[in-house]
């Protein structure tokens, strides 16, 4: 080949792959932005933005955020529902004071209360994941 069909195939080759890999990295990962909301102190809220996964739990993301010393919580396995959401930043549910962390969302201008907790529940990227503090 000449140098000149050798450069031509090359930017060919490239204009090909370039949208390719744009819409790969585009398509992969989303982000939700995650709030945390005590309604019964009424402090400031904190609102986390971070990526998921193609159609990853919410556990997942919040892990990760976890991981990077952004948010701290922890959870108990229940044998039959999974993952219970027990202590976020320091505060814990409390059976006897009858708190617990809500899993609320707000995609658009509805708030979903998801009929699943945490280890099941996917959000969809642009959501708000609103873990509230509150009394049952
Ligand atoms: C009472 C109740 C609660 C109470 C439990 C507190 C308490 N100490 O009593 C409170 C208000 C805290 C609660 C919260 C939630 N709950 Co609830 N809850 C129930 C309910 C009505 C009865 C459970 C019960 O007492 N069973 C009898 C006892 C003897 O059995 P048990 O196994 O010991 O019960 C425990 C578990 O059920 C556990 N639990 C309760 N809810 C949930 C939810 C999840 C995800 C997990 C892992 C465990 C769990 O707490 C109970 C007491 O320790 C059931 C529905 C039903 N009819 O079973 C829903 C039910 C279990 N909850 C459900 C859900 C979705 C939630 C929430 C995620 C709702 C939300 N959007 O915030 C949150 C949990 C958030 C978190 N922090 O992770 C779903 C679970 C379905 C699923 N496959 O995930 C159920 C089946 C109702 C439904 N919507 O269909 N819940
Ligand atoms: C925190 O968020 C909740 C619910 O999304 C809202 O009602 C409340 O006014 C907010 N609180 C503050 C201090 O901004
Ligand atoms: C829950 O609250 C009660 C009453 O305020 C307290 O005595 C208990 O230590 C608390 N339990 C946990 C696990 O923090």
């Amino acid at each position: 080949m000449s140098m000149i069909t050798t450069a031509t195939f090359l930017s060919a080759a490239l204009l090909l792959l370039v949208p390719g890999i744009l819409s790969l990295a585009t398509a992969k990962k989303d982000q939700i932005h995650l709030k945390i909301y005590n309604s019964i102190s009424h402090g400031p809220n904190v609102t986390y933005t971070l990526d998921i996964a193609f159609r990853g739990i919410l556990l997942g993301a919040m892990n990760n955020l976890q991981k990077d010393d952004r948010l701290r919580f922890s959870y108990t396995e229940d044998p039959n529902y999974g993952p219970f959401l027990v202590r976020v930043n320091g505060l814990a549910g409390n059976n006897t004071e009858h708190t617990y962390w809500q899993l609320l969302v707000k995609r658009g201008k509805t708030i979903i209360i998801p009929d699943v907790g945490i280890g099941c529940f996917i959000p969809k990227p642009g959501d708000t994941v609103i873990l509230k503090f509150t009394k049952w």
